[in-house]
């Protein structure tokens, strides 16, 4: 590389990306050829609007690869083009989201969503986001004592308000969903069932929790997390919604689509086809159970008892360190998680009560369980110097 200062930040990440245990719940590694697709003269190509439908030319190829990171992203899900539609240009999570509700949601109207401080996401209609701003958010909640959905009380809330849209699926919820109780919750308020999948898509691909497919009337995915792929999102949606989907992702909030992105997630879709695919999955889970275990065993109080997935939160302020002071000690020691409000919390989301930890990463380098209980152990004697 001719540019030496963007050579040496490279080189010092790609060391710093080896030297750490990495517990980040929403980051993953790609594989190098996701990575020779991203860095790949895709990126040199102009592709507004749709395959067959473009403002530029020269798109012959590129409206193939676009089809067929659509039919890759529909197999991998068991879709039938019949009955669903992916867009897969959002550019990532945030602007997927965004592009379903300016599809769906008349402006002014409420979007359903769980309260970003009890493992909701900005984007699910917190203020500090435009989707709290253009769109009102009525937040729903965890029970207090057990620190799971409480679909009774969700579907008291959404009898009354009667949202537009139930938004679920989360950031920093630890547990299976009921999208069959969610189904019949959105039936009974007249709304509309948006699954935010961001998370989890990998571990759905890999058959490990239930897919919302069945029950949901868009489906919003990340495809960097449990997925891992490149930075990027699939918004899927009953075939009805799709032209208004796809209008609002373009022309209405993006221009030209990252065509070497679309390129990576074609990659990656095609990776997480494979049986391999099933195995890793399931690994994932088995760690983040393992260390959750295993943390829990040594006296941290992990958020609602367990994991069903890949990620989990620890009460830190319960033990005297607050999430903050927690994340920097541990990252001190090269292990890296994020600082994280808990349910209920009292603390600020500046300096939280917890930290959220997840395996999908760590399960990629190829860790075991065996490995989690020397990681928890390690992360035990840490926090408690
Ligand atoms: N920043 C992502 C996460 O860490 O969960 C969500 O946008």
């Amino acid at each position: 590389m001719q540019d030496k200062e963007i050579q040496s930040l490279l080189e010092q990440e790609i060391s710093r990306q080896q030297n750490v245990v990495n517990l980040i719940a929403s980051e993953n590694y790609v594989s190098v050829d996701v990575q020779q697709a991203l860095g790949s003269v895709f990126t040199n190509k102009y592709a507004e609007g749709y395959p067959r439908a473009r403002y530029y030319g020269g798109n012959s190829i590129v409206d193939e690869l676009e089809i067929l990171t659509q039919q890759r992203a529909l197999a991998l899900f068991g879709l039938s083009a019949e009955e669903w539609s992916v867009n897969v240009q959002a550019l990532s999570g945030s602007p997927a989201n965004l592009a379903v509700y300016t599809a769906l949601v008349p402006l002014g109207e409420k979007i359903m969503g769980l309260s970003l401080d009890q493992g909701g996401h900005l984007t699910h209609g917190h203020k500090a986001s435009v989707t709290g701003k253009w769109w009102k958010q009525i937040p729903y909640t965890l029970n207090k004592e057990t620190e799971l959905l409480d679909y009774i009380a969700i579907a008291e809330t959404a009898a009354i308000e009667k949202p537009t849209m139930i938004v679920a699926g989360y950031t920093a919820y630890s547990r299976s969903i009921d999208w069959a109780g969610l189904r019949v919750i959105a039936n009974a308020a007249g709304a509309l069932l948006h699954a935010d999948v961001s998370h989890t898509a990998g571990l759905i691909a890999g058959g490990m929790l239930e897919s919302p497919f069945a029950y949901a009337d868009t489906v919003v995915m990340t495809t960097h997390k449990t997925l891992r792929g490149p930075r990027g999102a699939l918004i899927f949606s009953k075939k009805q919604y799709a032209e208004k989907i796809d209008k609002a992702v373009f022309p209405g909030l993006q221009g030209g689509p990252h065509m070497n992105t679309i390129a990576g997630i074609a990659v990656a879709l095609y990776e997480a086809q494979q049986p391999a695919f099933k195995t890793y999955a399931a690994k994932v889970i088995q760690n983040a159970q393992t260390l959750a275990r295993v943390l829990q065993d040594n006296g941290w109080r992990i958020i609602s008892g367990g994991t069903d997935t890949h990620l989990f939160l620890v009460d830190t302020w319960s033990n005297g360190i607050s999430g903050k002071d927690a994340s920097n000690t541990l990252e001190q020691s090269g292990i890296i998680v994020n600082k994280n409000t808990i349910p209920y919390d009292e603390r600020s989301p500046i300096d939280p009560s917890g930290i959220r930890i997840g395996t999908a990463a760590e399960t990629t380098r190829g860790k075991t369980t065996a490995d989690m209980i020397e990681i928890a152990q390690k992360i035990d004697s840490i926090l408690r110097k």
